[in-house]
């Protein structure tokens, strides 16, 4: 038994420990998760992940974990030594901590405030409600002082915890992903260094493989 993921591939936390199988070029098999028929609620679902969210990964017959970006945390330490980009610099104990920093950045400043943008941009109207621009104007502003920040360290180091890329700059795609793709990527985009930082992360292969199959209806 390898590495097994339950997902759905648009689904935001998904798409992160996806990503970070195809970064470390993890053989690994992906398992849908049906939401539309609460598949996730159901009894077997919940004996994987017990608050009944997706995604879920299993690693043989003694490891069951949830939590996107612990997923991924397990993911880039597993497979460290493969040959592929080193995602948590572990050598250097400092490099390490700038990772963890700009982990938690995400976590607890990015996501809270572009996750309900594309939620009310993209979602909402999906599930037959509309869209709520007082949420949506609020958290732009909340987000351009977010990326004031970004624009300040990108102009000192070319990648969020340094010079090399790391999970930091990983765990930021899905939601850039969508984010991207409505009216307001001019907040990223009007930002030089953040902009650059988007291309060139957005840039490499796994992004592509896992950006083909996060699509929210058109989009
Ligand atoms: C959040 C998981 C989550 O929100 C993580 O893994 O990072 N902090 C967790 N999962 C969503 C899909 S996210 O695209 C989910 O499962 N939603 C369905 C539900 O809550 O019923």
């Amino acid at each position: 038994m390898g590495v097994k993921l339950y997902g759905l591939p648009m689904s935001t936390c998904t798409a992160r420990a996806l990503i970070c199988l195809e970064e470390k070029q993890v053989d690994y098999e992906f398992l849908h998760v049906n939401l539309f028929t609460a598949q996730h609620k159901q009894p077997s679902f919940l004996s994987k992940n017990p608050f009944g969210q997706i995604p879920v990964l299993e690693d043989g017959d003694d490891l069951t974990i949830f939590e996107s970006r612990a997923i991924s945390t397990y993911i880039a330490e597993k497979y460290k030594n493969n040959n592929t980009t080193d995602l948590l610099r572990q050598g250097v104990l400092k490099e390490a901590t700038l990772v963890k920093v700009w982990m938690e950045v995400e976590a607890q400043r990015y996501e809270p405030v572009i996750r309900p943008i594309t939620y009310q941009h993209f979602v909402a109207p999906l599930s037959g409600k509309t869209s709520d621009q007082s949420i949506i104007d609020q958290n732009l502003e909340k987000l351009g002082k977010v990326l004031d920040v970004y624009e300040d360290k990108l102009s000192c180091t070319k990648y969020l915890a340094g010079d090399y890329y790391t999970l930091a700059d990983l765990h930021h795609f899905p939601c850039t992903h969508y984010f991207m793709k409505t009216p307001y990527a001019s907040l990223i985009n009007s930002r030089p260094r953040v902009k650059a930082w988007w291309e060139d992360i957005s840039s490499r292969p796994a992004f592509k493989k896992v950006a083909e199959n996060m699509k929210y209806g058109k989009n």
